[in-house]
């Protein structure tokens, strides 16, 4: 992903013991400096901390922002995962550096996920939230990163689409971003 030219990484692995999964991320927290990236570390706030990961990224389910930016300090970045208007509105209200909003589509990485909101989800929040830094999530891939753009988000957020069977995930990642940013 670093070689494609992704700028942010989001360590996320849900089965990972927590010796492991730290393990991973101060790896990965080397390659991402190495590449000028940043790495955000999924759920975990206390392994975001002990990693020195640039940042964390949480769900409602989650350890709050305010009891993440305590515990990360000022420069962390934290997101919050949103999944309708109302949640994205309170959100702006916690101390978070972006916003995510999903599913935008139906995704298979992700079993207990809320509806599909679709690229007027994003539209919806975009409206409701102004300039802030939206990331869309859930279902994106070559066919819709586009539309997902053009409807307002400022990033994308993706596993399986980086997954090809005939390309690598360097090249899936370059055409992505090149259809993102044009
Ligand atoms: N929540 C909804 S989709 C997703 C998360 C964490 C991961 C991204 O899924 P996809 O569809 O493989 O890009
Ligand atoms: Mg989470």
């Amino acid at each position: 992903m670093l070689i494609g030219g992704a700028r942010i990484i989001q360590l996320r692995d849900k089965d990972l013991s927590g010796k492991e999964l730290f393990d991973e991320a101060r790896r990965s927290v080397e390659l991402c400096r190495e590449y000028a990236a940043k790495l955000i570390l999924n759920d975990r706030v206390d392994i975001a901390l002990a990693a020195k990961a640039d940042g964390v990224h949480l769900g409602q389910d989650d350890l709050s922002p305010i009891d993440a930016r305590k515990i990360l300090g000022e420069k962390a970045i934290i997101g919050l995962s949103t999944h309708s208007v109302e949640q994205a509105l309170n959100a702006l209200k916690e101390p978070v550096n972006y916003i995510a909003i999903g599913p935008i589509f139906a995704t298979r990485s992700k079993s207990d996920t809320s509806p599909v909101v679709g690229p007027e989800g994003i539209s919806s929040v975009r409206f409701a939230i102004g300039q802030f830094p939206l990331v869309a999530i859930g279902g994106i891939n070559t066919g819709n990163i586009r539309d997902v753009m053009s409807s307002g988000a400022d990033s994308a957020a993706l596993i399986s689409a980086v997954f090809s069977n005939e390309r690598s995930i360097g090249t899936m990642i370059s055409e992505l971003m090149d259809l993102a940013n044009h």
